[in-house]
């Protein structure tokens, strides 16, 4: 029998970018530099050219019948050099936001999304103990001209990732490799910054709503004979790198956002790992019901929660359907059982640069063809338009 699962009244439905990984030419930004001098495997170069075609990309998004649109504000554009902010950029923003509202898509805005400006990183970056003064700075810059045209903010996008791969295993910048002091004294200092940029923002519009991006796949112990052990380790682990910021950051924030991805498998034997019978491009597991624990596991807080990114890698297609689907199956779920969630956006609009992979990895609901960059939806991008036109869900119970 078929069943119609409705989602709430004035759901987000949307897609998800990053500056870097779509506009092409972040010539100051960290990134950019470690790109050039072979630090990254890949170059973004002009990525998808979205700095200049997002009337483009927001017409596919409008196709798609989204009524919303994330994407981040590159920190390195505004203020390429210390304290010489750009005018003319803030205006190139200016113009992307109208872009979206003129088609109907609420500006969900990224302030920091991985990239930061040389001049920052060479500083220390997040090390640096000024660094929330600085990010202030430029928050601040950016609110008091576009602080009125967009209503919500994320401020960082996954910070643990960035901490993680930034001063863990070293692949992302400023590529640390096991500097735990680095890790701790830039975790305190995003928080800082945070709190600042979250201030900054309520000054100038006291209607915004302001959160972070936090990256929660879902953990779970691999079974096996120490299965009784690893749950309590499982347990304390979910705690740090699910909800840890999340509580640091309490009282300054209006929503929680979720990029959810994936199972993450736990034992003593092989630490963290992933296996299962339906594996991405990446490698990572399709798990739907990882969602539908993780938005129940965030309801403690009690604050909306937005679905900032879900997505899979799959070039072919031929999960992507399913993998919308069922994912939003889970959080209908969760939705019915009381948890207050406002929306999804869809990771991502398009294929795009993906860092350490670089174009490799096909993220989008619409292919890119890097020679012409030519747009062409794929036909997961149909699923994901009918769904978002009628903001339900038709399921065989
Ligand atoms: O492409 C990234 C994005 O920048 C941050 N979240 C995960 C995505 C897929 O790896």
């Amino acid at each position: 029998m078929a069943r119609t699962l409705l989602f709430p009244q004035g759901f987000f439905w949307g897609t998800a970018t990053s500056a870097h990984q779509v506009e092409g030419n972040n010539i100051y930004s960290d990134w950019w530099k470690a790109e050039q001098e072979g630090k990254v495997p890949h170059k973004s170069q002009r990525a998808c050219d979205s700095y200049n075609r997002y009337e483009e990309d927001f017409d596919l998004a409008k196709a798609m019948h989204n009524n919303a649109y994330r994407f981040s504000i590159e920190w390195a554009r505004i203020e390429p050099q210390e304290g010489k902010f750009q005018e003319e950029e803030i205006e190139h923003y200016r113009r992307v936001i109208r872009a979206a509202k003129e088609r109907g898509l609420e500006p969900f805005v990224t302030l920091h999304h991985y990239t930061v400006p040389q001049w920052f990183a060479e500083k220390g970056g997040w090390t640096h103990k000024k660094a929330p003064e600085y990010f202030e700075r430029y928050v601040q810059f950016v609110v008091e001209r576009l602080g009125n045209d967009a209503r919500y903010w994320v401020t960082i996008n996954e910070p643990l990732i960035l901490l993680v791969k930034g001063y863990g295993s070293g692949s992302f910048p400023p590529f640390k490799r096991n500097n735990f002091l680095g890790m701790l004294q830039a975790t305190f200092t995003m928080i800082k910054a945070h709190k600042r940029a979250y201030k900054v923002i309520h000054d100038r519009n006291p209607e915004a709503k302001v959160g972070v991006a936090h990256a929660i796949n879902y953990l779970e112990s691999s079974g096996g004979i120490f299965h009784v052990l690893q749950i309590p380790v499982v347990f304390v682990l979910r705690y740090v790198k699910d909800q840890w910021f999340l509580d640091q950051i309490k009282n300054s924030q209006d929503f929680i956002g979720v990029n959810h991805y994936r199972r993450i498998k736990f034992s003593f034997r092989r630490g963290s790992f992933t296996e299962g019978d339906i594996l991405s491009d990446f490698g990572w597991e399709v798990y739907p019901r990882g969602m539908y624990h993780v938005v129940k596991s965030l309801q403690r807080f009690k604050l909306p929660i937005f679905i900032t990114e879900n997505g899979i890698a799959n070039a072919k297609d031929d999960h992507r359907s399913a993998f919308i689907v069922e994912h939003l199956q889970e959080l209908h779920k969760a939705i019915e059982e009381g948890a207050d969630v406002r929306g999804y956006f869809h990771w991502s609009l398009l294929d795009n640069f993906e860092w350490a992979e670089g174009f490799h990895m096909k993220f989008g609901l619409v292919e890119v063809d890097f020679e012409t960059l030519e747009r062409r939806p794929r036909p997961s991008a149909n699923t994901y338009a009918e769904i978002c036109r009628t903001s339900s869900l038709e399921i065989d119970s």
